[in-house]
């Protein structure tokens, strides 16, 4: 029998199988906690630190002090990987309010639940990214920037699950989200990019979108490989007419749509800038420099 994965949660490893938390932790009892979806390729955490500080800033906007310190805390995630002999992995780091009591307040919660997964991934490439994946707008907006803002990647995710829903009963790949206002916002896990006439838009920071660690690092590369890269609110009409799409995220890498709402994107096959960004991306990712390495 193979042997099982080992997760961590609060200084302990548990195989998975036995890897529980309590009934009465505030991240299943209310979605109360954050969390961070981050890959390792070939060895290499990709951007490890960039989102370990974005975990700490989400726990600070919801006021969640996490019991570790951020050096602490890469070193949980990296030791998980060392524990599983993983070098190409999905990791999912988890921080919720903790153990409490049936009320909500957060004041019965004293400590803050850690938990760190290193499973497996497939890294083979998928036949809808060779040819692009067809995706639809959602009934389903993304919540302004108040309270329950993506831009914190807390653990109420329902808004994102109700949108999939749709997606999947629809038969497309993909659901995107509009902000409040009806301009573009980002998918369920992925931001968003159109290309126009050879320069790359993206919706601004305010339409509640999460900063993407992905969409930050393929706008660098972009702008390395002489593209302009430019935030603007995209209208359906713009997205509809753009010559590219495509979205990018830690679990999606970069992925051309070809399809919205049944309206063919550009060519209907992904286009030539999307094509080289995708070709470019495996090479940031294993570049030591824009990661961690787990084993030195
Ligand atoms: N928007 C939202 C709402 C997200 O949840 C992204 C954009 C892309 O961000 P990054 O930083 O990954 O480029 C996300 C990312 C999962 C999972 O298991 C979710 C995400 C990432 C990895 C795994 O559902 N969300």
């Amino acid at each position: 029998m193979e042997k099982e994965l080992l997760v961590y949660i609060d200084g302990e490893y548990y195989p998975k199988s036995k890897a529980k938390v309590s009934v009465y932790d505030h991240g299943l009892l209310y979605g109360d906690g954050v969390f961070e979806g981050i890959r390792a390729y070939s060895g290499i955490v990709f951007k490890l630190k960039e989102h370990v500080d974005r975990l700490y800033r989400s726990a600070h906007t919801i006021m969640l002090q996490i019991p570790v310190t951020k050096e602490e805390m890469t070193k949980i995630v990296l030791d998980t990987l060392r524990k599983n002999n993983l070098k190409d992995a999905y990791i999912r780091l988890v921080v919720t309010r903790g153990i409490g009591d049936l009320g909500l307040n957060p004041k019965k919660c004293p400590k803050a639940t850690i938990i760190v997964i290193a499973d497996t991934i497939s890294l083979h490439k998928s036949e809808a990214k060779e040819k692009g994946v067809t995706a639809m707008l959602s009934w389903v907006k993304r919540d302004p920037v108040d309270a329950t803002t993506h831009e914190i990647k807390s653990l109420n995710y329902l808004n994102s699950i109700l949108a999939k829903i749709e997606a999947n009963i629809s038969n497309v790949d993909e659901a995107i989200c509009l902000d409040k206002n009806g301009f573009i916002c980002e998918g369920v896990a992925e931001n968003m990019f159109i290309v126009k006439n050879r320069r790359i838009f993206t919706p601004p920071s305010y339409t509640g979108a999460l900063p993407g660690i992905t969409a930050e690092a393929v706008t660098k590369l972009a702008r390395k490989l002489g593209y302009e890269v430019i935030e603007k609110n995209i209208t359906p009409y713009e997205l509809f007419n753009a010559e590219e799409v495509f979205f990018t995220g830690t679990a999606a890498e970069v992925v051309p749509v070809r399809e919205i709402n049944k309206r063919q994107i550009g060519s209907g096959s992904p286009g030539p800038i999307t094509k080289r960004l995708m070709e470019e991306f495996p090479k940031l990712v294993r570049d030591p420099s824009e990661g961690t390495p787990i084993y030195q």
